[in-house]
């Protein structure tokens, strides 16, 4: 962790430790007595005067706030932004200037659908949002890990919230779209087709926080201190490359932990692998603006990253959790509105009304309009204004001066030039007629979801048709489940007819598409592809082949992979030459869903409930395509399993090409040569 960092020194005047104190009263009066509350005798009535009581018990009735309204499952980590190069040419903003200069980041990762408690392994959209905490000012990225949205005007938003949520009636499901409310709002708005191809395709189901992309979505401006303007849109890239789970693993995660993802973010900060970033923008000069066949301020719209290449500015690395969840990760109230110098918006009706709507959740869920005085909240630079009171004011403004303009306080706090950082914002000429309308622009909705199908590996596709037979197979009106096959008729007749085969409904004759081009960037398969810091789980029994598994894992962690020990008990494992190990996991706590590759060493000695365990996890793990390797005996109870050499399957005695071949699989991510179609 970086000395440095200002948000952390900032936060630091913040915390408190409670160990080795004395109890007191929120008034700071000692406390004698916690256990038991002020009695009229032993076996009498509480008494009213027991202030310790009553301020204990009023602290902990009004301990939960709102949860938020989407995004509420959520968890996230501090870390710093590092740019490598100045960008100088297209915007101003400060933080973008400097490659030496480091800005400290706030990133809060979420799913959208569930409540705070639901499980994080669901299909569903992650929320990624980023605040620098810039010397001018808080500057918000709240992105998502799919590029395009399911609307283009925030006026339907509450629309697609309550169709997507549980039913009002049952609150039913949790955490899932699988439900007839939700597809009937698709069907019936159909701008909706190119995220929800996003939404069945294995994006929806990431493996961590730390393989996604992130996207600002919408189109933004970069303004330069000429006053010059670019469209842009923001990308993070993740350095682990983008992965996925299997829909099966997903949903038996969700059970098994329903903390997985989380999890795996905080342990991941705790062992010193930081997560890491490259931020990315696409460019686009304004005399440009016309000359895409999408209209680029269509927020169902990317733009195809072989037609607008993304430019990497920078990195960020997340090397700190949290102290507190509730105090930071709950708190942190983000905002699309939240710009600095450099950085503005563009007329794109969705960003339009979310500018509106951050705040105003912002007042109810944080109580006030002083949630900017949080901790997690302030910027890191002073911010003076004439803005006063109101529920929890933290500021004391001193002075009698409280509003511009002024004589008295020789008209200050002063506003400033654009030259002294006062933003400006973009003057761009608009003219029109008021209308509520949409663009006839924006009406093209299935192009660019045919551009996506075309896109995915035959893996993909075929993941996609499954993902839209679970969802509508789950639902309960065939009206609604035949309005959505007809409606992807229109994307690829190849998907739309064989999910109306697999739900039951009629089988649609016409449709198709005849956008051929396709985007390689689109496709997971193309994504960065490495081993490091995959979990891979060690079945080891007691007298197992000592010295040869030792070095395999010692050549695996130099690979950057983590192997873990599971076996039937937890404590020390014993091998043949003495060598031992220690059990991390056993086969009722560890569970094959939660690695990324098992690694099948058994023993001689290994008594049948052994293997009968062992065989379940290999099975498991083969069944959702992860790479599985195998030594001794851990070949014959492969063998056993019916799982032969080959498709990530590794055997091989010969110990250094074992690791190595063992590693290339790990670095695979899944074998989906595995999978029957
Ligand atoms: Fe939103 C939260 C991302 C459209 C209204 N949104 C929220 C969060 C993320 C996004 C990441 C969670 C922030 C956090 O972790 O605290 N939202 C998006 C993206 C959108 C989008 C990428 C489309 C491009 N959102 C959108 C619209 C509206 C909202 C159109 C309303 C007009 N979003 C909200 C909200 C939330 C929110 C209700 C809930 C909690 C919060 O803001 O702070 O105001």
């Amino acid at each position: 962790m970086s000395d440095e960092n200002r948000k952390n020194e900032q936060l630091e005047q913040f915390r408190t430790d409670d160990r080795n104190k004395k109890m007191t009263t929120n008034q700071g009066t000692k406390v004698s007595e916690d256990e038991f509350s002020l009695k009229a005798g032993e076996r009498g009535p509480t008494l009213m005067e027991d202030f310790h009581f009553r301020e204990k018990m009023t602290h902990f009735d009004h301990e939960r706030i709102p949860e938020r309204i989407v995004h509420a499952r959520g968890f996230a980590a501090h870390g710093e932004f590092q740019p490598y190069e100045s960008m100088k040419e297209i915007t101003k903003a400060d933080f973008l200037q400097d490659p030496s200069k480091k800005t400290p980041v706030f990133v809060r990762f979420s799913t959208v659908q569930g409540s705070k408690g639901s499980a994080e392994t669901v299909r569903d959209a992650r929320g990624f949002a980023t605040k620098f905490y810039t010397d001018e000012g808080n500057f918000d990225l709240v992105g998502n890990n799919i590029p395009v949205f399911f609307i283009q005007d925030a006026i339907k938003f509450p629309d697609l919230v309550h169709a997507l949520k549980p039913e009002p009636h049952n609150e039913m499901p949790q955490g899932a779209t699988a439900h007839d409310t939700f597809w009937d709002f698709i069907a019936n708005n159909q701008e909706s087709a190119h995220m929800v191809m996003w939404a069945m395709s294995d994006r929806a189901i990431p493996r961590s926080f730390r393989m996604m992309e992130g996207f600002g979505v919408h189109t933004f401006r970069f303004v330069n201190d000429k006053g010059e303007a670019h469209f842009i849109k923001w990308h993070w890239k993740p350095v682990l490359g983008t992965h996925s789970l299997v829909w099966d693993e997903a949903q038996k995660i969700s059970g098994k932990d329903p903390d997985f993802h989380r999890g795996d973010l905080y342990n991941s900060i705790e062992n010193g692998d930081y997560p890491e970033f490259e931020l990315g923008v696409q460019i686009i000069k304004e005399e440009d603006e016309f000359k895409f066949d999408f209209d680029i301020l269509d927020p169902t719209k990317i733009w195809p990253e072989e037609d607008v290449p993304v430019k990497k500015i920078g990195k960020m690395t997340l090397n700190r959790n949290v102290d507190n969840v509730f105090a930071e990760t709950e708190q942190v109230a983000f905002h699309p509105g939240h710009v600095v110098p450099g950085i503005d918006f563009t007329n794109d009706p969705l960003l339009q009304g979310r500018l509106f709507s951050y705040t105003d959740t912002q007042l109810i869920r944080l109580g006030g309009p002083n949630f900017h005085e949080l901790p997690i909240n302030r910027p890191v630079c002073p911010f003076h204004n004439n803005q006063r009171d109101g529920y929890g004011r933290m500021t004391i403004n001193k002075g009698p001066v409280a509003y511009h303009k002024n004589s008295m306080a020789d008209n200050t706090p002063e506003t400033a030039a654009p030259e002294e950082g006062g933003f400006e914002h973009y003057q761009e000429k608009v003219e029109g007629k008021k209308v509520r309308k949409r663009s006839d622009s924006f009406k093209d909705h299935f192009s660019q979801a045919t551009l996506f199908w075309n896109s995915m590996s035959d893996p993909e596709k075929e993941h996609i048709k499954e993902a839209f037979s679970f969802e509508l197979g789950k639902l309960s009106s065939e009206s609604v489940q035949q309005q959505v096959v007809d409606m992807f008729a229109n994307v690829s007749l190849e998907l739309a007819r064989e999910v109306a085969q697999n739900v039951g409904v009629k089988v649609p004759e016409e449709g198709g598409s005849n956008v051929t081009k396709s985007s390689p960037a689109l496709s997971q398969e193309n994504t960065n592809k490495l081993p490091h810091t995959r979990k891979v789980g060690v079945i080891v029994a007691e007298g197992f082949h000592g010295s040869e598994v030792t070095s395999v894992m010692e050549a695996l962690k130099k690979a950057e992979v983590e192997p873990e020990i599971i076996s039937d008990k937890l404590g020390t494992v014993k091998g043949t030459d003495g060598e031992e190990l220690e059990a991390d996991h056993t086969f009722l706590t560890g569970e094959s869903v939660l690695f990324d590759a098992l690694y099948a060493v058994g023993s001689t000695s290994a008594d049948k409930k052994f293997q009968q365990n062992a065989l379940y996890f290999l099975k498991e793990a083969f069944a959702h395509y992860k790479p599985i390797g195998a030594t001794h005996e851990g070949v014959d109870l492969l063998k056993k399993a019916g799982i032969d050499d080959g498709l990530g399957v590794v055997f091989n005695d010969d110990l250094k090409s074992f690791v190595k071949e063992f590693v290339a699989a790990i670095a695979e991510h899944r074998h989906w040569d595995r999978e029957i179609v």
